[in-house]
């Protein structure tokens, strides 16, 4: 079957944040990206400020509404910092558009062309999990630095020679209980995402709770999408807890590559970025449970950095703790050697690593 729905790359991640001018910083001096382009009142733009963060071929955009009824700062009041916008490029955002429209996707912007003196911009974008937006967009035709009314941006505090991450990994949702299965046939029948693999709530369990998991990936598996459903548990699950402070569906972590995952954990360490560690435990016989593997272990142990092998080869990650007062968006560090899976071998020191968290935050509680 021809792909409907083509996509080249994801573009970028808009974060519609409180703060952009502070959100920036963060992401400069504690995960090593550079600001390469901003768009505000400078560059005589009146609604929003935008800073593009960039890293390998990671585009961040932080945006926040300078105003209180603009949508990024409704936005923050019911979310708090979170992903506003995934932006996929695509080869034509007007096929995108009515192909998943007519496939039953929610139009958020129809197809719209901005011109100026460094060619045309094209998007359009549909409505994802939540408040989430899909956006389609079209470069081809655009030599701008970012996109129409975005300068280009050198401040030295806002510059960094980066700390190694280097690609989107996955991005994952978190969607209400019962929601699953719609937005695995949104994946799947708008813009034709296959199932990847899925973890039902016996692979994902811990003493207290559980969740179900389905990758979704595009016809040419580099874009893999997860989605998270709570299943019911003794307590009150880590993704119910997303939802509770997130205020519904939105994404959960982002998992960002890396070819030295030592060195990019060691650096995001040194400069505060905190993570969740597994139990000393963990590294007793972890060569017996994952084989050979070319890091040491007592450095991966001194860094909380967890171990996986599947058919295809083996896997790092480690996981930051939430990015903001909400326990809502993290990050994953990933290294992959081979491995295409997650981390399966790894969900339950996770979960329980996590719900050591929750329990502080007085979120472990019975349902
Ligand atoms: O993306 C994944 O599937 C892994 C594991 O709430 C994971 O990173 C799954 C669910 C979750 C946290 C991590
Ligand atoms: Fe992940």
């Amino acid at each position: 079957m021809t792909d409907f729905c083509p996509i080249k790359r994801i573009d970028h991640l808009e974060f519609y944040v409180g703060n952009a001018k502070q959100a920036a910083l963060f992401y400069a001096q504690c995960f090593g990206f550079t600001n390469t382009a901003y768009r505000g009142l400078e560059t005589k733009y009146r609604e929003t400020a935008s800073y593009v963060m960039q890293q390998g071929n990671i585009n961040f955009v932080l945006s926040s509404g300078l105003s209180p009824d603009h949508p990024i700062a409704k936005s923050v009041l019911k979310h708090g910092d979170a992903v506003g916008i995934i932006a996929l490029e695509v080869p034509d955002v007007v096929s995108a558009y009515q192909q998943t429209t007519s496939r039953g996707a929610i139009g958020a912007i129809a197809p719209t062309e901005e011109e100026d003196t460094y060619g045309i911009f094209r998007y359009s974008a549909i409505r994802g999990y939540g408040d989430t937006i899909i956006k389609f967009i079209d470069r081809s035709d655009y030599a701008g630095v970012f996109a129409p009314s975005f300068e280009a941006q050198n401040k030295a505090h806002l510059k960094s020679t980066g700390l190694g991450l280097k690609a989107i990994d996955h991005i994952v949702g978190n969607v209400e209980l019962g929601a699953m299965e719609r937005w695995v046939e949104f994946f799947a029948e708008t813009m034709g995402f296959n199932l990847l693999v899925e973890f039902d709530d016996k692979t994902i369990t811990t003493e207290y709770s559980a969740l179900m998991s389905k990758v979704m990936q595009d016809g040419t598996g580099k874009i893999k999408l997860p989605i998270n459903e709570p299943a019911n548990g003794k307590r009150k699950s880590q993704i119910e807890e997303y939802l509770e402070y997130n205020y519904g569906a939105g994404v959960q972590h982002i998992a960002l590559a890396t070819d030295n995952i030592i060195a990019t954990v060691s650096g995001m360490k040194q400069t505060g970025v905190e993570f969740l560690v597994p139990p000393p435990t963990y590294y007793d016989n972890l060569e017996e449970r994952v084989g050979k593997i070319d890091e040491p272990i007592e450095q991966l142990a001194e860094l909380g950095i967890l171990v996986d092998r599947d058919e295809d080869g083996y896997l790092l990650q480690i996981f930051t703790q939430p990015v903001q007062d909400r326990p809502t968006l993290f990050f994953e560090v990933i290294e992959r050697h081979g491995a295409r899976g997650f981390g399966e071998g790894n969900f339950k020191a996770l979960f329980e690593a996590i719900e050591r968290e929750q329990a502080k935050r007085g979120n472990l509680v019975s349902v």
